[in-house]
């Protein structure tokens, strides 16, 4: 088997299991990160994503609501039992984080923030790792050893897209990522088709072909009402879009050798 390790006492990923990760960009309230939370667990979904810190292009955009969000999401993971990835921007707020978040995550912008990486592979709890936008699989892969080397194989690696010539998307996502990913190291690998889509309407044949290239999962981001996000608002999808994406998934799972976690 690739890989098997527990994300929280009641979800075991091994090889073979589908990893599903919704919820939105941001956390901007109450009202939006739960509503979108007991959407996606009535779907069988069983990891909310949600950004209480957030790294923003521009430091003029929202940049989350920090402490707050981390509260919101307690809240939400109380409220439908789903467990909760979220984002580390400091590692001085690493002890807050772990104290709602069942899984880590470092963003592409920190994916070669080698003393964060130490700290989380430290850390002990399962960490989602996206690769730089700028990075080479190599460069992911060494990312990551700079994790597992203290002695932390919980790694899940996510294939976000790439900065290439062309502008069309908003990332290049990196398909051939999946394939060689899996044949150099035993970590999951699974895809997040929102940052490099860009746009809502190419989030669903993405995330088609990463089911079809062996994916071990997929992260999406999912809006209630996608038009007055903070953040990321082109991108995600509404919970009808949501819906029938993942009515799609439910179909190419089996052909695909892969059960839902
Ligand atoms: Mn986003």
């Amino acid at each position: 088997m690739r890989f098997s390790f527990d994300l929280t006492d009641d979800l075991l990923f091994e090889e073979g299991k589908f990893l599903m990760i919704g919820g939105p960009c941001a956390v901007e309230d109450a009202e939006q990160t739960i509503s979108t939370a007991k959407y996606l667990k009535k779907l069988g979904i069983p990891v909310l994503r949600g950004g209480a810190f957030k790294p923003r292009t521009s430091p003029d955009s929202f940049q989350g609501l920090g402490l707050n969000g981390l509260e919101i999401l307690r809240q939400a993971k109380e409220e439908t039992g789903m467990a909760i990835v979220t984002e580390l921007m400091d590692t001085a707020d690493l002890k807050e984080l772990m104290s709602v978040s069942d899984i880590i995550q470092i963003g592409s912008r920190n994916c070669q923030n080698f003393p964060m990486l130490r700290k989380v592979g430290k850390a002990g709890k399962p960490v989602l790792l996206k690769r730089g936008f700028g990075n080479t699989i190599d460069e992911f892969l060494n990312a990551a050893k700079y994790i597992t080397r203290e002695g932390n194989n919980k790694v899940i690696l996510v294939e976000r897209g790439i900065r290439t010539f062309e502008t069309s998307t908003r990332f290049t996502l990196e398909i051939s990522a999946v394939p060689v990913i899996q044949e150099r190291v035993d970590l999951p690998v699974i895809v997040d088709p929102s940052h490099p889509a860009g746009i809502a309407r190419y989030v669903a044949p993405l995330s088609r072909a990463s089911v079809a290239v062996g994916a071990d999962g997929l992260m999406i981001e999912v809006h209630p009402d996608p038009p007055r996000a903070k953040s990321d608002s082109q991108q995600q999808l509404d919970f009808n879009q949501f819906k029938s994406l993942k009515d799609e998934i439910d179909r190419l799972l089996p052909v695909c050798n892969r059960i839902y976690l």
